[in-house]
């Protein structure tokens, strides 16, 4: 149910950045009839003008571009070494004016990155640059390697003019592991054994069971069945991997043979990250 709420909320908020774009682009259309109605010196054009339209003061190009930078991506938390993609608009005066960048990009920081920043100094950024035009949206892939918060912003460089997005926070979270498990093959019948029969691994990190026997063998965690179920692993075959999220020692047995008291046990030991 909260889930379905906050659903609704994001879908609200989308909306509403929508009826805010086209109110926006309404505005500069209305201002930009009222520069025409200036051309015939009306006053009250001129005041018009003031009440919304900043970034519309005369100058070289006939107006100050302003632009909205917004970083529209990645929305969570992503995991160090994997290609994200990200996101980001440039809009100009609200309108279709298509204007030259010099450059585009996104940066980021460990530390946070201020308005004042000047992005042509910073290493971690991905710039898109050369001929690219706004109001456009951009996008790049980034592999982050390095775990831990990172503030996120994108930029635009008009005629040496940064304008900065607002900030997303993300975790470049550790990128799980993945062990193997052996079950061997049994001299005897049904004497198949689990090597190694315990192990430790790290939160996030998955194991896959690998049957060398001829068996088919199931695991499921003993403690209530519901930590984990490989279902039958066919002889030769090999689990789908089974992440495991949360600390604790994880017991198991096989399910077809626990019945005749053979070795067909373990234990995953899993750790905090
Ligand atoms: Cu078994």
């Amino acid at each position: 149910m909260h889930v379905r709420e906050r659903y609704s909320c994001k879908e609200d908020s989308r909306s509403l950045m929508q009826r805010t774009l086209i109110a926006l682009i309404t505005t500069s259309l209305l201002l930009a009839g009222c520069m025409h109605g200036d051309d015939d010196g009306t006053d009250d054009d001129g005041a018009g003008m003031g009440n919304g339209g900043d970034g519309f003061t005369p100058q070289d190009d006939n107006v100050t571009l302003t632009f909205d930078v917004s970083l529209e991506s990645p929305a969570a938390n992503i995991t160090a070494g994997e290609n994200t993609t990200i996101s980001w608009t440039v809009d100009v005066n609200g309108t279709n004016d298509t204007v030259s960048l010099d450059e585009t990009g996104i940066a980021w920081s460990a530390t946070g990155i201020e308005n004042d920043t000047d992005p042509t100094s910073l290493e971690s950024k991905v710039t898109v640059g050369g001929n690219v035009s706004a109001p456009s949206g951009f996008s790049v892939d980034v592999a982050f390697e390095t775990e831990g918060n990172l503030t996120l912003r994108a930029y635009s460089i008009h005629e040496g003019n940064v304008t900065w997005s607002d900030t997303i926070d993300i975790l470049v979270e550790r990128a799980g592991e993945t062990h193997t498990v052996t079950i061997e093959a049994a001299a005897v019948a049904n004497a198949a054994s689990i090597d190694p029969d315990e192990i430790t691994i790290t939160v996030g990190d998955s194991v896959v069971w690998q049957n060398d026997d001829d068996e088919a063998h199931r695991l499921k965690s003993d403690a209530d069945g519901g930590s984990f179920d490989t279902g039958d692993i066919a002889g030769g075959e090999s689990s789908d991997p089974v992440t495991f999220d949360v600390a604790g020692t994880y017991e198991y047995v096989c399910t077809m043979h626990q019945d005749v008291g053979l070795g067909h046990k373990g234990t995953i030991i899993v750790e905090e990250a």
